[in-house]
C-alpha cells in the first residue's frame, strides 16, 4: 500500500491548550465541543407562547371542539387529531437486543501520538478532544426492564472525529456467546423471554436459554463470565468495556497489526452480589442509569483508559487459539494492555428519545487507520447493524442529529422517508459533467480516503468452522483458575441459581454433564451439591459419560495450570469517589460525628446520606436542625455501598426499630462495610453483629479512627468472605 499524505484539511473539534493528558483538566473537558455545538442547531429551548406543529398559536389545548357543551367531538379539530395522532406515533421499534440502556456525552483524548500503529487522527493528536456519545445496555430485557438483571452489558461508544465517525460498540466482556454470527438469532431467540407466555423478562435463568448453550459447547467460556459477578456490575462507571473481536490498526505505511481494544475504568472493576442485584431490581430498576446521571450532574465525571493489545501480523499463529475466535482473549499476561488515551464522559443527554434512544451504532462504523478482520460474527456484525439502523430508525438515520457526523456529506444517495438534507443542483449520479465531476473520489495517497486493508484471500466457498476454533473449554477453564476463592463461590452459586430455575432435567443433566464437568471439577461438583444434578460416571450407560464431540473437545490437560490473573476483581481500588454511604441517625443524633463522617467523605467525594425514620429534618444533640436525605422506608441498604451508625441518644432507638435491625443484617450480608461510632455500636449488638471483626469490614470505635477504618474497608468495596449463613437476615 502507497504511504499516504497526511496534509488534508483538519478541522479543530475541541483542542486542550497543549497541556499533557495526565494534566487534563474540567475546564478543558467542559469547553465546547463541536458536537455540541452541532447538536444545539436543533435543540430547541422550552418555549412561552404554545403552537401546534404548523406554527399557529393554541388558544385552548384542554377542551376538544365539541357540538355543544355535552356533544360530539368534531372532526374539524385540526388540534386535538394532530395532538393525538403524534402521540399515537411516539414509540420505534425498540432495539431487538440491547433495548435498555443509557448514554451521556463526554470526549475522548489520546495520550499520545500513535502514528507508528494507526493513521487514525484521534489517536495521533494528543492535543485533540474527541467528542464521543456512550451508550451502556443491558441485552436480554426490554426497553422498561431493570438495570441489575444479570446479563452482559453493552458499551457502545461513538467517536465524531474530524475524518468521520468510528462506533466502537462492545461490550463489558471480552468474548462472546458463539463463533458465527448465523447463531444469533438462535441465541437471542434461546435467552428471550419464551415466545409462548413472554416469560422471564430480562433473565437467562429459564429452560430454552440453558438447553441451547448446553447444546453449543462455544459457549463455555463466555457463561463463565455471564455467572460472574462481572454481569451485575456496581456502576457502569466500574465496568471493563472490550471490543470483543480482533481489529485492525494501518499505519501511514500501510503496515497492518492486530489490535483487541479495551475499556478500563479509572474507579476500578466492582461489581455487586446477586441477591443484593435482585432486590436492586425491585427497589430502584433505573440504578445504573441512575447513578451515571446524577454522578455526571455533580461533577463526578466516568472515566476509563483506552487499552491495547497489540499482535503483529507474523505473530498470528502463535497462540494456541485463533485470533478469529471471539470466544477467547488474549491474556494480559501474554500481550500487555498498552494504555494510551483516556474517556471521559461530562454531559448528560437533553432528550433521551433523540438522543439515546435514536443513536444508532455500527459495528461497520470505522475511520482511515482502522480496519476489520475475518472474525466470522464480527463480518455478520457488518450485516446486521446497518439493517437494524434501517428498521428501527430509517433510511436516513444518518442525518438525525444524534448521528450525523462532523464533517460534511457529500454523496448520491437520494430521498427516502424523511429526508431532511435539502440537496441542490440537477446531478445526483456519478460520473458527471455537469456537477463537475462532483462528488469526485478522493485518492487513494490522502490520509482521509478510506482504503480497505488489501488482505489476501483465497479460499474454497464452503460452510465449516475452522479446527482452529474447536477448543471450547481450556479459557473457560482459564477463568475459572483466576478467580479467588469467594468469586469461585459466586460462580457456582449463579450456575446453581440458573439451573434450579430450569424445569427440564433434560437440559439440566446435559449442562452438568457436556459444559461444567468440562470446565473444572470443583465447578461441577459445587453445582452438583446445590441443584442435586448427578455427574454422570464416566462409563455408565445409564448417565452418558461427557460428550467431547469433536467440534468442543475434552478439557485439555495443559487448561488444568492455566490462569491470568487480571482477570480476578479482588483488588483493593484507589479511589471510593462516587460510592454511596447509608448514614443512620435519628432525633438525638451527634452533631459531631456526623459533622465529622460528612466531612470525611465529602473530601473523599463519596456521598454520605442522613438516613431517619421521617424525611423533612431531625434535631442532633446539639439541639440543631439536620437535614434527612431519605426516610428509611425509601432508603433500601441494598442501594448503599456501606453503613455508619452514628452515636448519641438517637443510638438506643434504632436498637428498637425493625428496619433499621434489617437494614444492617442485609448491609452485612452483602458485605458492605459497615463502621459503628460510639453508642452506634448497640446497633450492631442488637443484630448480633458485635463480634464481627475489622477484617471483615466491620469496624468499630470513636470518631476519627473509625472513619478511617471505613474508608479503608471501603477502598476494598465488598467482604464477601463473611459467613452468609450466620446472620438472620
Ligand atoms: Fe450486537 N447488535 N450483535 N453485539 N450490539 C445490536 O444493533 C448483532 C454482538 C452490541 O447501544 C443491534 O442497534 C449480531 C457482540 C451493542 O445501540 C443488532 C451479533 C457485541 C449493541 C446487533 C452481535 C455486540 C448491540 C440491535 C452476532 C460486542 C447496542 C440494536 C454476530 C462486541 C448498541 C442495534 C446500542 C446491538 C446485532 C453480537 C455489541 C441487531 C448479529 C459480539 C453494545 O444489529
Amino acid at each position: 500500500m502507497p504511504k499516504r499524505s497526511r496534509d488534508a484539511a483538519r478541522r479543530p473539534i475541541a483542542r486542550t491548550s497543549g497541556q499533557s493528558a495526565s494534566a487534563i483538566d474540567k475546564t478543558s473537558l467542559n469547553a465546547e465541543t463541536a458536537k455540541t455545538t452541532d447538536l444545539a442547531l436543533n435543540t430547541v429551548e422550552p418555549g412561552e407562547a404554545m403552537s401546534g406543529n404548523q406554527g399557529v398559536k393554541i388558544s385552548d389545548d384542554q377542551n376538544s371542539l365539541k357540538a355543544g357543551l355535552r356533544g360530539p367531538t368534531l372532526m374539524e379539530d385540526f388540534h386535538l387529531r394532530e395532538k393525538i395522532t403524534h402521540f399515537d406515533h411516539e414509540r420505534i421499534p425498540e432495539r431487538v437486543v440491547h433495548a435498555r440502556g443509557a448514554a451521556a456525552h463526554g470526549v475522548f483524548q489520546v495520550y499520545e501520538d500513535l502514528s507508528d500503529l494507526t493513521m487514525a487522527r484521534l489517536l495521533t493528536d494528543p492535543s485533540q478532544l474527541t467528542p464521543v456519545f456512550v451508550r451502556f445496555s443491558t441485552v436480554a430485557g426490554s426497553r422498561g426492564s431493570t438495570d441489575c438483571a444479570r446479563d452482559v452489558r453493552g458499551f457502545a461508544v461513538k467517536f465524531y472525529t474530524d475524518e468521520g465517525i468510528w462506533d466502537l460498540v462492545g461490550n463489558n466482556m471480552p468474548v462472546f456467546f458463539i463463533q458465527d454470527a448465523i447463531k444469533f438469532p438462535d441465541l437471542i431467540h434461546a435467552v428471550k423471554p419464551e415466545p409462548n407466555n413472554e416469560i422471564p423478562q430480562a433473565a437467562s435463568a429459564h429452560d430454552t436459554f440453558w438447553d441451547f448453550v448446553s447444546l453449543t459447547p462455544e459457549s463455555a467460556h463466555m457463561l463463565m463470565w455471564v455467572m460472574s459477578d462481572r454481569a451485575l456490575p456496581r456502576s457502569f462507571a466500574t465496568m471493563e468495556g472490550f471490543g470483543v473481536h480482533t481489529f485492525r490498526l494501518i499505519n501511514d505505511a500501510g503496515e497492518a497489526r492486530f489490535v483487541k481494544f479495551h475499556w478500563k475504568p479509572i474507579k476500578g472493576v466492582k461489581s455487586l452480589v446477586w441477591d443484593e442485584a435482585q432486590k436492586i431490581s425491585g427497589k430502584d430498576p433505573d440504578f445504573h442509569r441512575r447513578d451515571l446521571f446524577e454522578s455526571i450532574e455533580r461533577g463526578d465525571y466516568p472515566e476509563w483508559e483506552l487499552g491495547l493489545q497489540i499482535v503483529e501480523e507474523e505473530d498470528e499463529f502463535k497462540f494456541s487459539f485463533d485470533l478469529l475466535d471471539p470466544t477467547k482473549i488474549i491474556p494480559e499476561e501474554l500481550v500487555p494492555v498498552r494504555r494510551v488515551g483516556k474517556l471521559t464522559l461530562n454531559r448528560n443527554a437533553d432528550n433521551f428519545f433523540a438522543e439515546t434512544e435514536q443513536v444508532a451504532f455500527h459495528a461497520g462504523h470505522v475511520v482511515p487507520g482502522i480496519d476489520f478482520t475475518n472474525d466470522p460474527l464480527l463480518q455478520g456484525r457488518l450485516f446486521s447493524y446497518i439493517d437494524t439502523q434501517l428498521r428501527r430508525v430509517g433510511p436516513n438515520f444518518a442525518e438525525l442529529p444524534i448521528n450525523r457526523p462532523l464533517n460534511p456529506v457529500y454523496n448520491n444517495q437520494r430521498d427516502a422517508m424523511a429526508r431532511t438534507v435539502i440537496n441542490k443542483g440537477r446531478v445526483s449520479y456519478f460520473p458527471n459533467r455537469l456537477g463537475g465531476g462532483c462528488p469526485m473520489h478522493s485518492p487513494e495517497q490522502e490520509a482521509d480516503a478510506f482504503v480497505s486493508y488489501a488482505e489476501t484471500i483465497d479460499g474454497a466457498k464452503i460452510r465449516t468452522r475452522s479446527e482452529s476454533f474447536s477448543d471450547h473449554f481450556s479459557q473457560a477453564t482459564q477463568f475459572w483458575n483466576s478467580m479467588s476463592d469467594w468469586e469461585q463461590e459466586h460462580i457456582a452459586e449463579a450456575f446453581a441459581f440458573e439451573l434450579n430455575q430450569v424445569e427440564s432435567e433434560e437440559v439440566r443433566h446435559h449442562v452438568m454433564n457436556e459444559l461444567l464437568v468440562n470446565i473444572a471439577d470443583a465447578l461441577a461438583e459445587a453445582v452438583s451439591a446445590q441443584t442435586g444434578i448427578k455427574i454422570a460416571p464416566v462409563g455408565d450407560p445409564e448417565h452418558p459419560t461427557p460428550s467431547a464431540p469433536t467440534a468442543s473437545g475434552p478439557l485439555r490437560p495443559e487448561a488444568k495450570e492455566l490462569s491470568s490473573p487480571a482477570l480476578s476483581q479482588d483488588k483493593p481500588g484507589d479511589t471510593i469517589k462516587g460510592r454511596k454511604i447509608a448514614i443512620l441517625g435519628g432525633d438525638g443524633v451527634d452533631a459531631e460525628q456526623l459533622k465529622a463522617v460528612r466531612d470525611s467523605l465529602m473530601a473523599q467525594e463519596a456521598l454520605g446520606e442522613l438516613i431517619a425514620a421521617h424525611a423533612g429534618t431531625i434535631t442532633d444533640s446539639a439541639g440543631k436542625p439536620q437535614k434527612v436525605n431519605r426516610a428509611a422506608p425509601n432508603a433500601p441498604s441494598v442501594i448503599y455501598d456501606a453503613v455508619v451508625v452514628l452515636g448519641g441518644s438517637s443510638a438506643e432507638a434504632l436498637t428498637k426499630s425493625g428496619s433499621a435491625i434489617h437494614f444492617l443484617n442485609e448491609a452485612y450480608r452483602h458485605g458492605k462495610p459497615i463502621a459503628a461510632i460510639g453508642d452506634g455500636s448497640l446497633l450492631l449488638d442488637a443484630c448480633s453483629l458485635g463480634g464481627a471483626k475489622v477484617q471483615d469490614g466491620v469496624i468499630v470505635g470513636e470518631g476519627a479512627n473509625a472513619i478511617e477504618g471505613l474508608i479503608a474497608a471501603l477502598l476494598q468495596h465488598r467482604f464477601p468472605r463473611r459467613l452468609i449463613a450466620s446472620v438472620p437476615a
